[in-house]
């Protein structure tokens, strides 16, 4: 499928090499993606060319800034690298766009940059990558924190979506429950385990009902939500505790988030999501360089679904929900 739009391709910028690095545990898998992921208009380009990918939307790679402790160089940062980034895809508007990275340490920042970012820059919405740790790597604030209340209001005053992204568990945490098996802290699971908890922590909160427009967008098939959106609804029916949720979950899963296929191109996998949410809120991502675009186009573009859904889930549910009308239908 020719005209494809993909959203969660990463960047980096030599600062941020070694704040990347730990992240890879196969020494190969570095070696390679550090080539690739300071470039944006060479080898990136061609992949894209080569896959059918039309329109790239770019994010700084995790954990980077909600990783630093120190606020003020955290804000800085963004600024920083949101301007780098900018000036970096200006001469290609019509094949990439931009998610702004946004220092979560200080939510009044946060807010400053965000509309900085959309209203002057022409940003697209924001890219998060989960938690963050101000002044002590330990330190461990999620978004549902009630002092991201008025960030999360000048979110949907904006309304642009926010892609949250997975970084590991804090270091005490992720020491015991994985030890023994570094295999297991990042991308192959622990991931993932990280932001459908930060998902829920959302929903549970009662984030939704306070700002029902709100869109959040995640990747890898949603964080292994769709797979357990029944039974945690089930739970929390009958044993609601402390849940301050006013509808159920499995609603504020379809009128409140977006999926992407980021790196997990499983076709049982995408059914499953596909029965959960429909096809309006899942959208194509490769992941790149993390993954190839070669093996998520590959897959995408013969998975055995209608040229409707393959179309929405393709190019146009993103270009909607980007507002990409200057891309051709
Ligand atoms: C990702 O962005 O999903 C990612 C990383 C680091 C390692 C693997 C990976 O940020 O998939
Ligand atoms: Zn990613």
């Amino acid at each position: 499928m020719i005209g494809k739009i993909a959203l969660e391709e990463h960047f980096a910028t030599e600062e941020f090499l070694e704040d990347i690095k730990p992240y890879f545990i196969r020494e190969g898998v570095w070696e390679e993606a550090r080539d690739t992921i300071c470039d944006i208009s060479g080898k990136r380009l061609q992949e894209m060319d080569a896959n059918g990918i039309e329109y790239t939307i770019l994010s700084l790679s995790a954990p980077t800034i909600q990783g630093m402790c120190n606020t003020e160089e955290a804000i800085a940062a963004a600024r920083r690298i949101n301007d780098y980034l900018a000036e970096q895809i200006k001469p290609f508007p019509k094949r990439f766009g931009a998610f702004a990275a946004l220092p979560t340490q200080d939510p009044d920042a946060a807010i400053a940059e965000l509309r900085r970012c959309v209203n002057e820059l022409g940003f697209v919405g924001a890219l998060v990558n989960g938690f963050c740790t101000p002044d002590d790597p330990e330190n461990c604030i999620y978004l549902d924190d009630p002092r991201y209340l008025p960030f999360w209001a000048e979110v949907e005053k904006l309304g642009v979506p926010v892609y949250l992204h997975p970084r590991m568990s804090v270091p005490s945490v992720r020491k015991k429950e994985y030890a023994g098996h570094d295999w297991m802290v990042s991308a192959a699971w622990g991931f993932h385990v990280e932001t459908g908890t930060h998902c829920l922590r959302l929903m549970a909160s009662g984030l939704f009902d306070k700002f029902p427009k709100l869109q959040i967008i995640i990747g890898h098939m949603g964080e292994l939500l769709p797979f357990q959106i029944w039974r945690i609804c089930n739970r929390v029916d009958s044993h609601k505790r402390d849940c301050k949720a006013e509808k159920t979950f499995k609603y504020y899963l379809e009128n409140n988030f977006h999926i992407t296929t980021s790196g997990n191109c499983s076709t049982p996998a995408l059914l499953c999501t596909m029965l959960e949410t429909g096809t309006d809120r899942i959208m194509f991502s490769t992941d790149y360089p993390y993954e190839t675009m070669k093996q998520a186009a590959d897959w995408f573009d013969n998975l055995p679904v209608s040229n409707n859904d393959k179309k929405k889930m393709g190019r146009t549910n993103a270009q909607k929900l980007f507002s990409l009308e200057f891309l051709d239908d």
